[in-house]
């Protein structure tokens, strides 16, 4: 590894003293994460404090199970993610079918407190716990003409209702350039408040990259293949014009039919005011990775 990302949010750090004083709510988390402070009311908006977990858990976008909001909260439960077989392949070293322990076995699992940005111009704070895509593509081993790297979810249509209705075409696939995948920010997620991650939220392995349209963050991933070439990816295929491959955070280039310029922070309240959407989703440090690209086009 290079470097490694030294993490923005930590609750202890970044929340606000006036929102630790006048705090309505303690949220505990379970093992890893100790306690968190959380503001109520309007002071929930405040881009540092992380939302609460029945936010995080119940307004979820997982069309395999439904496109409602509340489809994966009520409908994920009956997805089997035990055993779990996560299937490497293409140009690496050491392809194989890995069971969840042998592939995270040895990496360190880190608490990343993440803004979260979804296309649909909605945003939340997610605390998550999971480790660097790096260290895992170090672990495979990947060969020098790999440029991309592609992801698959599970399609289990005897337990998703949106499968089986076909409301887009599964598997839902998503890709990154080789060094958006290895830049210190992405990581593979595993759990969430200290807990293992619901599986709404994409259990056991999704990937989350902070910078990025929430839909690039693939959840309850079976298949990771090292490739040469631009692997597909689900809602690019579905309106090019709407989802570009790169899906980078830009508050300058509105989607075709709304504006990114704001976002409402899930939790806010019914009065509070939309904030502004930051470049990169406020993440400055991977702006060097798009040197010399025109992200109005390459969007
Ligand atoms: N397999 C799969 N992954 C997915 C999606 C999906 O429908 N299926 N939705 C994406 C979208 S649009 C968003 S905004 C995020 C939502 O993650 P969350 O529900 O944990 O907030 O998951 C992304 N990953
Ligand atoms: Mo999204």
């Amino acid at each position: 590894m290079a470097h490694r990302w030294k993490n923005d949010m930590t609750p202890a750090d970044v929340t606000p003293k006036s929102l630790f004083l006048n705090r309505r709510q303690l949220i505990a988390g379970t093992a890893g994460l100790g306690a968190i402070a959380m503001a109520g009311g309007a002071q929930a908006q405040d881009a540092m404090t992380p939302n609460t977990l029945e936010e995080i858990t119940t307004y979820n976008n997982f069309y395999e199970f439904g496109t409602g909001k509340s489809d994966p909260a009520n409908n994920a439960e009956a997805m089997v993610i035990d055993p779990w077989t996560v299937t490497v392949d293409g140009l690496v070293d050491n392809p194989g079918d890995y069971s969840l322990a042998d592939l995270t076995e040895g990496l360190t699992i880190e608490e990343r407190i993440y803004r979260f940005r979804c296309v649909e111009a909605w945003s939340m704070v997610v605390p998550w716990q999971g480790f660097e895509l790096a260290d895992l593509l170090a672990k495979v081993g990947v060969q020098g003409d790999a440029k991309y790297v592609a992801f698959e979810t599970v399609v289990q249509p005897e337990n998703m209702p949106g499968v089986r209705s076909r409301v887009i075409d599964f598997p839902y696939v998503e890709g990154l350039r080789l060094d958006e995948a290895m830049h210190p920010l992405t990581m593979m997620a595993t759990g969430l408040y200290g807990a293992p991650l619901p599986k709404q939220s994409g259990a056991p392995l999704r990937l989350v990259v902070p910078w990025k349209y929430g839909f690039k963050s693939i959840k309850s991933i079976v298949k990771i293949s090292l490739v040469a070439e631009q692997p597909e990816a689900t809602w690019n295929n579905i309106n090019p014009r709407e989802y570009g491959f790169y899906s980078n955070v830009n508050p300058g280039v509105d989607h075709p039919r709304w504006s990114q310029a704001t976002e409402r922070r899930i939790g806010g309240g019914l009065f509070a005011s939309r904030q502004d959407t930051l470049m990169f989703n406020g993440y400055d440090e991977v702006a060097s990775l798009y040197d010399g690209m025109d992200l109005s086009k390459e969007f």
